[in-house]
């Protein structure tokens, strides 16, 4: 590289991030496909292979502006296309039945897409394995509009191509939350029955490279084989297993067996807005062999539903998979538990709650199915890779053990009160946060104070997550610092990043009210470095790789109930940042593992939010009792931010006082109180470095290691290995 003229660094910098996924769901199956193969399982990452990942997010007069992401414009040289395994996929058509037989059912006059692989290694670390992410696209085969040729128009036909290759043209850029879009289920089936047929095919050949049939009995195939479907995206792998192993020839109930002992289902969310219900009608007209199937699936369950509890419609129309009113729907959530041996949610309280509410009627009939894994993160990338510095001083303290075995934190606990070790931490931390300062200075032009709290909220725009709440307390410390600007006041930069789906139009409100704050607050003398506000444009995988390890406090103030899990909340732990959070999702078990002394606690619990809401919420019980509140709600209602549009923010205010389902006023004095805390706590130098040094050593049982190795023993039945294998240099001819 460096003969010719190449920095590595420089072209690292242009690397384009594999952006293909929308926030944690997606980001957690790369973790654990680094998990995996560090533990030495054979499993395979499917997904597909768009062409446009998640836009890119332009800020322009503070609003969000999206970019097409053409990840794939320079080439891509981590894949390699893999033509000999090319799958097809059928869509459309109609069925011919063989009299009453539900397994010879044939399906045709489809119209076929071609699914095209492209691997990418992913090794494991320092033990010489190489699993694979296999990424689908959709090629027009070649007698694709057929009749078209027939008819002469052969231009008419080359251009109809598209209508298949558009499959895997773009990620719908929604997380958390259901766009019942015909192109989406297209997308999903196309995943599911690819990878499927893939599976079958391996399974079948049971040798590498081997093209010959050789297995021919099934019986073996829940002992070989485990699909876990990450959310209900892929849920149409139950019916679409079921129809590959009936027209293999295995009858109904051999092919039920199999399919439930195969499939296992991971839950992501208890948002109903996000919950996937597709109509029939869509179904029939796109995939009627599954829907065929998914109606006999039915049947078949509502009857035992029937035996299990006689006399009780309400719980038969809750349970069924498909929902008559108010229009059909297939509810894909209740396939997807039906059609597995194992259901699980992804924190001890989301999967509590399963258990309680959304899934309850599930929980009653299958108490053994429902199972917790709490969420990891993989140290490789978040701390070795991410965090240098601090990986080398983890080494030094411990040796390099921690890097696979992330329990071994916990032995940092003998430096917490070590000066020179907390010293180290914590100018580990300075160095982080100065780089961070020079990019946001090289990038927006904002200077910030380093000595000040580096305050960071990075996630997907949502208002769940609570957002708006973090502006409220921008414009209170703004206020305070107004009414008595010489007071003393800790230092702070609040730092918010994260993309809002382009449709949402709240969301987009939100990044351009904290532009306008930014605007108003960083302009403003009497402020000077006191308070500073940045947006983080375009937050991403190698954007969060900058910011969390110079992060002072991390933001995870959702309402008790609603995130299942988070995933960030853990990377900035384990690189040292102070949590300011609600008791929901991980948070709960982050607070046990360190001590609810190291963490800063507030807002409504979980039984309170459920109290609160069935008593009745009323917001203005709050804000009239609460002079800050009231200044700044009035402050987004009169347009104090924004004096060029008066109204823009008027809504938000408005929303906030006469509904705000997520209740932001009613846990508004806890938040503001416990901020107080947090900077009181960071005028004491040792008591802060300690708390850090306390949260990383706490840090091990968030390793995605630890998941993975919950998932191996619980639900799939494999043992993991730490050996390292022979590299291929090593092994006998
Ligand atoms: C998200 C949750 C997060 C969780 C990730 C990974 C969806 C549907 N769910 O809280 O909102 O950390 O999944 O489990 O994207």
């Amino acid at each position: 590289m460096s003969s010719l003229g190449l920095c590595l660094n420089q072209l690292e910098e242009m690397e384009e991030d594999a952006g293909l996924g929308n926030g944690g769901l997606g980001r957690l199956a790369a973790c654990f496909l680094d998990s995996m193969a560090t533990l030495g399982l054979a499993a395979y990452g499917y997904g597909i292979r768009y062409d446009y990942g998640i836009f890119a997010q332009k800020i322009r007069e503070g609003y969000q502006q999206e970019e097409p992401d053409l990840w794939l414009k320079n080439g891509n040289p981590w894949e390699i296309v893999r033509h000999e395994y090319t799958q097809k996929v059928k869509f459309g058509g109609r069925l011919i039945r063989h009299r009453d037989s539900k397994e010879q059912v044939k399906w045709v006059d489809t119209t076929d897409v071609l699914a095209v692989p492209y691997d990418t290694p992913v090794p494991g670390y320092k033990n010489n394995v190489v699993n694979v992410v296999r990424l689908w696209s959709a090629k027009a085969p070649n007698c694709f509009s057929l009749e078209f040729f027939n008819d002469g128009d052969y231009l008419k036909a080359v251009f109809d191509r598209n209508s298949a290759e558009n499959i895997s043209r773009v990620l719908y850029p929604k997380d958390n939350m259901f766009e019942g879009k015909a192109l989406r289920l297209r997308q999903e089936y196309f995943l599911v029955s690819a990878s499927l047929q893939d599976a079958i095919r391996r399974y079948k050949s049971s040798q590498p490279g081997v093209f010959v049939c050789k297995r021919e009995s099934f019986d073996e195939f829940p002992n070989k084989l485990a699909f876990q479907l990450n959310d209900t995206h892929p849920a149409l792998a139950i019916p679409e297993l079921m129809r590959l192993l009936m027209d293999e020839g295995l009858t109904w109930e051999q092919s039920w067996n199999i399919t439930c002992r195969t499939c296992a289902y991971t839950n992501h969310t208890v948002l109903p807005e996000a919950l996937e219900r597709w109509p029939v009608e869509l179904m029939e007209h796109l995939l009627p062999r599954l829907l065929d199937i998914i109606y006999y699936i039915n049947h078949l369950f509502l009857t035992e539903v029937r035996r299990r509890f006689p006399n009780d419609e309400g719980r038969i129309k809750r349970m069924s998979i498909v929902e008559e009113s108010p229009n059909k729907q297939i509810n894909m959530a209740n396939l997807a538990i039906v059609g597995s041996h194992a259901v699980n949610g992804v924190s001890k309280i989301h999967s509590d709650l399963l258990k309680s509410s959304v899934f309850k009627d599930f929980y009653e009939m299958y108490p053994g199915r429902f199972q917790n894994k709490t969420n990891g993160i993989t140290p490789r990338r978040w701390l070795l890779l991410c965090n240098p510095d601090l990986a080398e001083l983890i080494s030094y303290k411990l040796g390099d053990g921690w890097i696979r075995h992330l329990n071994q934190l916990k032995h940092l606990t003998q430096y917490a009160d070590d000066q020179c070790a907390l010293d180290n931490i914590m100018q580990i931390k300075s160095r982080n946060k100065q780089r961070l300062a020079e990019f946001v200075c090289k990038n927006y032009g904002i200077i910030i104070n380093c000595n000040s709290i580096f305050d960071v909220q990075v996630k997907r725009i949502h208002e769940y997550k609570r957002q708006l709440l973090n502006c409220l307390h921008a414009i209170v410390m703004y206020n305070r610092i107004k009414q008595n600007p010489n007071k003393h006041y800790v230092p702070r930069t609040i730092m918010i990043g994260g993309k809002a789906a382009p449709g949402y139009h709240v969301a987009k409100k939100i990044i351009k009210l904290f532009n306008n704050l930014a605007r108003k607050i960083n302009n403003d003398v009497d402020v000077g470095d006191k308070l500073k506000l940045v947006f983080l444009e375009n937050y991403r995988v190698t954007l969060a790789e900058k910011v969390i390890p110079a992060a002072d406090l991390s933001e995870q103030i959702s309402t008790a109930g609603t995130e299942a899990s988070g995933t960030g909340n853990m990377k900035f732990m384990l690189n040292g940042a102070l949590t300011i959070g609600t008791l929901d999702g991980a948070n709960v078990e982050m607070a046990e593992e360190m001590g609810e002394e190291n963490m800063f606690i507030f807002g409504l619990k979980l039984h309170e939010v459920e109290e609160l809401r069935s008593r009745g919420y009323n917001p203005a019980d709050y804000y009239s009792c609460n002079d800050e509140l009231r200044e700044a709600l009035e402050q987004l209602r009169d347009g104090f931010f924004c004096p060029e549009c008066p109204n823009l923010f008027t809504d938000i205010a408005d929303n906030l006082m006469h509904h705000d389902y997520y209740l932001l006023l009613a846990d508004f004095q806890s938040y503001i109180e416990c901020q107080e805390r947090v900077s009181a706590a960071y005028s004491d130098p040792y008591k802060w470095a300690r708390m850090c040094l306390l949260n990383i050593a706490s840090a091990g049982k968030f390793s995605a290691d630890r998941t993975i190795e919950e998932y191996a023993r619980d639900i799939w039945n494999v043992t993991p290995s730490y050996d390292i294998i022979p590299a291929p240099s090593e092994q006998p001819l």
